[in-house]
């Protein structure tokens, strides 16, 4: 009987207060990222050591929301030839693998997951957090797209011309097709946010996620994608310039590659 006048009052009261958490919801972004703010200035930082090759690969979205969000991390590199005696010694036989206060952890969504939240820039309410997946899950899905175009080349059934032959032809359809596809999405989602970010109007894992990957993209070492494939897309373009453009993103990129 109490349990059911406490459920029925419980009830009540949350149907009384949602709409007016609801209109407190445009505060919730501004306060969140403070309180974060000063949580990572003040509080216990995690001591992080993220380990991967030299390259940016899938490592680059964890280590720039680090720089981004200002979370210090020991950004070990581990060269081509070193790998095959660590390889046994690492968690899945990959990398790259994170350490988090003596735990290692394997998985790069992991952990662009877990700095997302230390950092705030995974957002904690969860319909925010539905859209960071999506984007995150559209990017992966290019990735996804472009991966067998790479791996062709280290298929040992093949002979080095055939391999490059069916390379081509992937990177064709790639870069007449499927890469504007989602280079258009992006930019719909973009138009629909309307902040210049994907979600809300401060940076996100989804923001450093994709911007990671149209710097790959016009990096021209991917052959037969143009450099140019961002370009017909302004919305995404801008998107890239501002992200590229913020201070700490530069001294980043001064430093690394
Ligand atoms: N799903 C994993 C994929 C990791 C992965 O594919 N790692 C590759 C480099 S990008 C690797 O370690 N290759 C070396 C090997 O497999 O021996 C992640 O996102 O962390």
């Amino acid at each position: 009987m109490l349990r059911t006048v406490a459920g029925v009052g419980a009830g009540f009261a949350l149907g009384y207060c949602m709409p007016k958490l609801d209109a407190l919801a445009p505060l919730a972004e501004p306060v969140e990222q403070a309180l974060h703010k000063l949580h990572l200035q003040f509080g216990p930082k995690p001591n992080i050591q993220l380990t991967y090759f030299d390259i940016a690969g899938v490592a680059e979205k964890v280590r720039l929301t680090c720089v981004v969000g200002k979370l210090p991390f020991n950004d070990v590199r581990v060269s081509f030839e070193q790998w095959p005696k660590l390889k046994p010694t690492s968690k899945f036989g990959q990398l790259p693998m994170m350490e988090v206060d003596g735990t290692t952890v394997a998985q790069s969504s992991a952990m662009l997951n877990y700095v997302g939240k230390v950092t705030g820039m995974y957002p904690s309410e969860p319909k925010k957090a539905l859209k960071v997946d999506e984007v995150i899950g559209l990017h992966e899905d290019l990735w996804g797209a472009i991966r067998p175009s790479i791996l062709v080349m280290r298929d040992p059934k093949l002979s080095q011309k055939e391999a490059q032959r069916r390379q081509a032809e992937m990177r064709k359809e790639l870069a007449d097709e499927k890469i504007p596809a989602i280079l258009g999405f992006f930019e719909k989602m973009l138009a629909e946010n309307g902040t210049g970010f994907f979600v809300g109007s401060t940076p996100t894992t989804a923001d450093i996620a994709v911007y990671t990957q149209l710097r790959a993209l016009q990096a021209g070492y991917l052959d037969g994608i143009p450099k140019t494939c961002v370009d017909p897309f302004p919305k995404l373009k801008a998107f890239y310039n501002q992200i590229n453009s913020r201070p700490e993103v530069e001294e980043w990129y001064k430093k690394k590659k």
